[in-house]
């Protein structure tokens, strides 16, 4: 069975590692799934072959044998249903743990995509210095709530999850921008996501498609503490 997923031939984000197929690599790399990964450019990707795996024309898409996917929710979800290691046994600890994936994106990822639409797409535009506050403001809300549930646990509900994949996977975005920042244990939370093997084997293997250069060459210079702002495209 030959997983192949596809990613932007060159990210606009340089290779932070933002782009949405690192999480779709991070859950293969959590569970040992091999894949190969078919990189498109933004023209191939409005194209009608693209279009066939991905209506909306985005990556990252995912395909195993006659089964194509889209919509990174749906990919790691089956990713994490089908191979052990992103979902508890227990019933109702799985629901759990699906309910944070449900959360992270379409709770906590809205306010921050919100974000980088006011700075990079809104941020000529005369009204945008008042706007930015009420936006930042509204990530603050969802943060503080989250940074109360999670309080001095290492992850949203136990051991590690495709809920706590989904999580960070959102929250990274938010470097560089001082909020993270603000809540200190989410930002350790954050780095407790980075710091996980399978994380870091993800990342690299999308840095490398963005700067040509080998994992091995990445390993002594990409350490994620020492990766600088989110927020700016993917
Ligand atoms: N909700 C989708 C979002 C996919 C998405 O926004 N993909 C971006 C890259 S991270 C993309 O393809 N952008 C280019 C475009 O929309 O034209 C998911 O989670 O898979």
């Amino acid at each position: 069975m030959t997983i192949t997923i596809t990613a932007f031939e060159q990210s606009p984000d340089g290779g932070k590692g933002l782009a949405r197929d690192t999480r779709v690599r991070w859950a293969l790399e959590e569970v040992g799934q091999p894949y190969k990964v078919r990189l498109v450019s933004f023209r191939a990707m409005k194209e009608p072959a693209h279009l066939a795996l991905h209506p909306f024309g985005q990556i990252p898409t995912y395909e195993e044998s006659d089964l194509a996917l889209f919509e990174t929710g749906a990919i790691v979800f089956h990713i994490a249903q089908r191979h052990a290691g992103l979902l508890p046994d227990d019933a109702n600890a799985r629901a759990r743990a699906i309910t944070w994936m449900f959360a992270a994106l379409s709770t906590v990822e809205p306010p921050i995509l919100e974000l980088a639409t006011a700075k990079l797409l809104e941020g000529d535009k005369p009204w945008s210095t008042q706007r930015m506050p009420l936006v930042e403001d509204r990530i603050r809300g969802r943060l503080r709530q989250l940074s109360r549930r999670l309080g001095d646990a290492d992850w949203l509900d136990g051991a590690f999850s495709a809920g706590d994949l989904m999580m960070v996977s959102v929250l990274l975005r938010l470097r560089g921008s001082g909020l993270l920042e603000e809540y200190p244990n989410l930002s350790a939370y954050v780095n407790r996501g980075e710091a996980r093997a399978a994380y870091q084997r993800a990342f690299d293997a999308q840095l490398a498609i963005n700067t040509g250069k080998r994992p091995s060459d990445l390993r002594s210079e990409a350490r994620p503490g020492r990766r600088a702002s989110g927020l700016n495209g993917e």
